[in-house]
């Protein structure tokens, strides 16, 4: 059967394939236009059973109606299979290449007659590129910049596409005939925002190669690395790699402690040890004789607070086992961090009145069922034309619908309210995006930057720090607008924006969209010194998006090592905008 979510996605990587290849723009846009139509259509495509019943839809014509046809029946798309088949695989590639579109890319290949990233790389460098008609020395510079960064952070994943895999192979694992305990250790288990292999610890009742076995053979598994009774390592489809270690029951706090990570954390707790004349390594905590691990009489601990107690240190949650919170641990001021229960409502979230897929009237409802008392709706404002910004006029009528809802709420005696709120871009001279008087009307405004990302550090800066000064502004979004493993965020002293943000009781999102995943954790310390609030916002375009604020918000923002008090939505709906 056919999954028609992804439907769209594959219609539009037919159309950039088809550029890619040369295919005349009105061919390709037919493909565009088919994945805007199939987006639009959602379940009711699958009851036109019949290439005929497909060709009804606007612009379907007889070769689309046949590909959606065999799609909606076979699972594939012909069309897209050929392209892939047909187009050089490096050439491809170059498709992920943000700043560099399928056009472009065609007009490159085509002139310097490349087809390899490598190659690709050369031509940026030795001038070839630039020379071409359309592109110059800015644009190949900035193609060499994202190459070079890509090239950098290949061997990573979200995290996101990591849990993915990590609960996919778990439920496989369950099936093993042997009873085991496993769980994730590494930098999935300290929550990094990507992540490198995945890591598992395990401790097996009995043979542990029964184990290891059924690990080697997991569905997405394409190529084992190694395999053993202790230690197993394999490749998975998505192109990651997957550590399997079993230790024994008593050896298990030690090694969790050691597999979990980070290094830097074990080379603290390890010197640690040595201070109180301990030797801590992956098996176990010993005292130290001569130099030596007395390995005779291990230093007894069952968990890892214990082990924790041991070393005279309290308990570290694992998202705070970085370098940068080691002054924390030592000084034994770790905050109580936030989480998933401690949230009360929801804050950045899309409707159909910009570019979201749901109404209003749904995403309120999707709030309340995951018990949320409030959802503050913030769609694009005027100047993101591009995804449907509103207008004042249009703003004033989204402010009657909400009313509306908020009367029916109340007359039907729900504890919910929407607010009023806004996504408003920040313009590259740092006002926000409408008058003073139409901001005023908001219950709050989240100020984003989405376009103009190329200024210098100075201009930058600049026009952030203004957004942030305005009165009407609540909270900064995404604060570098950065894309995980591809785009580096803007040129921002990120320092500086913290303080003044906290100094104007602003606060900055921790954004729990998967490739963006800021405020960057690293600054979590620095926050809580100067005491920045955050939000923990899902930035939902669709109702099943607004779910990320437990599943990647959470996380991040106890990595970030916020406490409950210090989150704007973990406040009751009456006290959310009290800024005093
Ligand atoms: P990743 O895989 O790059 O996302 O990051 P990690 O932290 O998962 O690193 P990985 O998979 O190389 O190792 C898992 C854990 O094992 C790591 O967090 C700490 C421990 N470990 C590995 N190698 C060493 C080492 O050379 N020294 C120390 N102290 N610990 C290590
Ligand atoms: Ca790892
Ligand atoms: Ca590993
Ligand atoms: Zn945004």
């Amino acid at each position: 059967m056919s999954d028609l979510p992804t439907l769209p996605a594959l219609l539009q990587r037919t159309a950039d394939l088809l550029r890619l290849s040369g295919a005349n723009e009105f061919k390709a846009g037919a493909w565009d236009k088919a994945a805007a139509l199939v987006e639009q259509e959602g379940e009711a495509l699958r009851s036109r059973d019949s290439e005929k019943a497909l060709q009804e839809l606007p612009g379907i014509g007889k070769s689309l109606a046949s590909e959606l046809h065999h799609y909606l029946t076979k699972g594939t798309l012909p069309q897209l299979e050929a392209l892939e088949e047909s187009l050089p695989e490096g050439l491809i590639q170059w498709l992920n290449l943000s700043g560099l579109g399928p056009k472009r890319a065609a007009k490159i290949h085509q002139a310097l007659d490349i087809s390899t990233l490598d190659e690709l790389k050369v031509a940026l460098e030795d001038g070839r590129v630039e020379a071409l008609s359309g592109f110059g020395k800015k644009s190949a510079k900035k193609i060499l910049n994202t190459l070079t960064w890509m090239e950098g952070s290949e061997d990573r994943c979200l995290q996101s596409e990591a849990l993915a895999i990590a609960t996919q192979v778990e439920e496989w694992l369950r099936g093993c005939e042997q009873p085991f305990q496993a769980i994730r250790a590494g930098s999935l288990r300290r929550s990094r925002e990507t992540i490198g292999d995945l890591d598992f610890l395990a401790t097996v009742d009995g043979d542990a190669k029964a184990l290891h076995d059924r690990f080697c053979e997991a569905p997405d598994v394409v190529e084992i690395l190694s395999r053993g009774d202790t230690k197993s390592s394999v490749r998975v489809k998505q192109g990651r790699q997957l550590d399997l270690r079993t230790v024994e029951k008593d050896e298990f706090p030690a090694a969790l402690i050691y597999f979990t990570g980070s290094k830097e954390h074990n080379v603290f707790l390890r010197s640690r040890a040595r201070e109180k004349g301990l030797t801590l390594n992956e098996y176990g905590l010993y005292p130290l004789v001569d130099g030596e691990a007395d390995r005779a009489h291990p230093v007894k601990a069952e968990t890892e607070t214990e082990l924790y107690k041991k070393l005279d240190l309290p308990f570290t949650p694992p998202e705070l086992r970085e370098q940068v919170y080691q002054s924390w641990i030592e000084e034994n001021t770790l905050p109580e961090l936030v989480e998933a229960k401690d949230l009360k409502g929801v804050l950045h979230a899309h409707s159909t009145w910009s570019d979201g897929k749901n109404t209003l009237a749904e995403m309120a409802e999707a709030c309340m069922k995951l018990g949320y008392s409030y959802l503050g709706i913030t769609d694009h404002s005027q100047s993101a034309f591009y995804a449907g910004g509103l207008k004042p006029k249009q703003v004033e009528a989204q402010w009657k619908e909400i009313e509306q809802l908020n009367q029916h709420f109340r007359d039907s005696g729900k504890d919910f309210v929407l607010f009023k709120g806004i996504e408003s871009d920040i313009r590259a001279d740092g006002s926000l995006d409408y008058d003073d008087e139409v901001l005023a009307g908001f219950d709050f405004v989240i100020a984003s930057i989405h376009g103009q990302m190329d200024m210098d550090a100075e201009a930058m800066q600049a026009r952030v720090e203004k957004a942030l000064c305005h009165p009407a502004c609540t909270i900064l979004g995404h604060p570098t607008a950065r894309l995980l493993l591809q785009r580096p965020g803007v040129k921002l002293d990120m320092e500086k924006v913290i303080r003044l943000a906290a100094e104007q009781n602003v606060a900055i999102e921790i954004n729990a969209a998967p490739p963006r995943l800021e405020l960057d954790w690293r600054l979590g310390k620095l926050a809580r010194e100067v005491g920045l609030t955050t939000a923990i916002c899902p930035d939902a375009h669709a109702v099943d998006q607004i779910d990320r604020i437990t599943e990647f918000g959470i996380p991040m923002a106890r990595k970030a090592g916020f406490h409950a008090g210090a989150v704007l939505n973990c406040r009751s709906k009456e006290q959310l905008f009290d800024r005093g």
